[in-house]
């Protein structure tokens, strides 16, 4: 197959703060810099999106020169027990009913490459290619994914961030990916990263697994250098490490070169000051602030109890939970730490 035509990018956005399209926005003027030949916008989207952000996005698509679409997605009757915006990516292959393929993009991710190099890639048979997730992760889905009955094999578990997928193959096998999700979850409650280990569970055997050239995962401040960056396509913020609390100072400099760029020169020093105003000093605390803003979320709740009760049972000699994470330094631990911090402290 020829795939030297428009290159198809997809992002899902739920954005009650108003905050995350300005990560799209970024996104799309990276992707414009580096990226040779036409590209299509795709954006799903709910009603927290704000007719001004909506706006703004089509200003900046016009003077990038790309081609936009939105769907809103909350008239999907599925939508209704989804209250996070990385579960959209499910709704692709529905709503995108007239193409083939697509890449699928987080936007906490810094594109530094040619986003053809991953364009191009012949998945064969399979139905999506990814890349493998950070070790942490994967040793976090190996212990909880003996509860679930089939394993995921840990070397095989990737990250669902940045997706190539053949829209047309999975359509042919699944009519209705975001109700199936929803069965998964009601049944797997303690599945921890939702539509990830889905996803994984799903098509474990059935994807390709790519080169990590398309989603390097930095982990902390020095394990990033000039070289490596060089050859990068995509660069990842997943888990706690975002581009504003991670401390390489390349990776702080790239970043604000794009934040620079995605601004209008007028409102660069405003914008910027606001958008930094907005980042939270300690990101983890933050974190445990917005679930526990979101406690009505009970699905989301009840998958965290669920992983909690199972990984308390996988751990020996703890006199408490909270040595327990204190001890632990997975990083999706921080996130249990906060929500059992955060809920206690409360009712205390
Ligand atoms: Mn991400």
């Amino acid at each position: 197959m020829n795939y030297n035509n428009t290159i198809h990018i997809a992002f899902g956005l739920r954005d009650g703060e108003n905050i995350y399209y300005r990560y799209v926005l970024s996104v799309m003027s990276q992707i414009s810099l580096v990226t040779s030949g036409r590209v299509h916008i795709h954006i799903l989207h709910d009603d927290t999106l704000r007719s001004e952000s909506l706006g703004n996005i089509r200003h900046t698509a016009e003077i990038l020169n790309q081609d936009l679409s939105f769907y809103d997605i909350s008239t999907e009757k599925e939508y209704l027990d989804m209250q996070n915006g990385t579960l959209y990516r499910l709704f692709l292959p529905k709503v995108c009913s007239h193409l083939d393929r697509v890449i699928y993009l987080d936007a906490d991710i810094l594109v530094v490459g040619d986003l053809r190099r991953l364009w191009e890639v012949d998945l064969g048979e399979n139905l999506l290619g990814g890349v493998l997730d950070s070790e942490s992760t994967r040793d976090v889905v190996d212990v909880l994914s003996r509860y679930y009955h089939k394993k995921i094999n840990k070397t095989s578990y990737f990250n669902a961030g940045i997706l190539l997928m053949d829209l047309e193959k999975i359509r042919e096998e699944s009519a209705n990916l975001p109700q199936e999700y929803l069965t998964f979850i009601n049944e797997y409650p303690h599945a921890l990263l939702l539509d990830q280990d889905f996803l994984n569970y799903k098509y474990q055997g059935r994807y390709k697994k790519l080169s990590n050239i398309f989603n390097f995962i930095p982990h902390d401040s020095d394990s990033v250098d000039k070289d490596l960056i060089d050859n990068q396509v995509i660069i990842h913020f997943a888990g706690l490490y975002k581009p504003w609390n991670c401390r390489n100072p390349l990776v702080l400099r790239i970043f604000f070169q794009h934040m620079l760029s995605s601004f209008p020169e007028k409102t660069q020093a405003y914008e910027i000051s606001l958008y930094m105003s907005n980042i939270p000093y300690d990101y983890c605390k933050k974190t445990g602030l917005i679930l526990y803003n979101n406690m009505g979320n009970k699905s989301l709740i009840k998958s965290y109890i669920s992983s909690i009760k199972i990984l308390l049972k996988e751990v020996y000699k703890v006199d408490s939970f909270r040595r327990f994470c204190h001890g632990v330094t997975v990083m999706k631990m921080m996130y249990l730490y906060n929500i059992h911090y955060q809920y206690f402290s409360k009712s205390r």
